[in-house]
């Protein structure tokens, strides 16, 4: 009994041992670079592929929070970097789309202290000559990506949270 019981056992943990190889190589998959690989277009109508997220940039021009939300009813976010890629990547794909508007990176919290909305820190910067300013003495707390700027490495500008842009949105890609 005692031989059959051990078995037994060593079957189960050889099966915990494939399961747990098999998520491995799965989470690999859906954060690594194999997202490249996503086939076709996975991206909804009007949202365009790149890397692997999907962008949207909205027509209308909206106050900041009003884009966040508009990206969230859309299963999206304001468009940021992130660990995937390098951020400098994000910058010249949204300069070639010759995307305008909103990102989801403030200083509301903390004047000065720029983060991104899902809380990651900002690590590398791409602010436009002499932005951020807080031109004038106004509240500037909001970052716009402007691909109109000289060059995709200096495009942010700062702007009153109020003050009104299109809205670049961000989702992963489905599979
Ligand atoms: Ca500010
Ligand atoms: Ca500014």
């Amino acid at each position: 009994v005692e031989c059959l019981t051990l078995d037994r056992l060593l079957s189960t943990l050889a099966g915990i041992g494939e399961s747990i190889g098999s998520n491995a190589v799965g989470s690999v998959h859906r954060t690594g670079e194999k997202c490249f690989s996503v086939p076709g277009n996975p991206c909804s109508p009007g949202w365009h592929k790149m890397n692997c997220k999907c962008y949207l940039n909205s027509t209308a021009p909206m106050a900041w929070a009003e884009a966040r939300r508009y990206c969230r009813e859309r299963a999206g976010e304001l468009a940021e970097s992130d660990d995937d890629h390098q951020t400098s990547t994000l910058q010249v794909l949204l300069a070639n789309e010759k995307m305008n508007g909103w990102i989801g990176l403030t200083d509301s919290k903390n004047e000065g202290t720029w983060t991104w909305v899902d809380s990651s820190p900002l690590t590398q910067e791409f602010w436009a000559k002499g932005q951020p300013d807080s031109r004038g003495g106004l509240d500037e707390d909001c970052a716009v990506f402007q691909s109109d700027a000289q060059s995709a490495m200096s495009s942010w500008h700062d702007y009153e949270c109020s003050s009104r842009h299109a809205a670049i949105c961000e989702k992963f890609a489905s599979r």
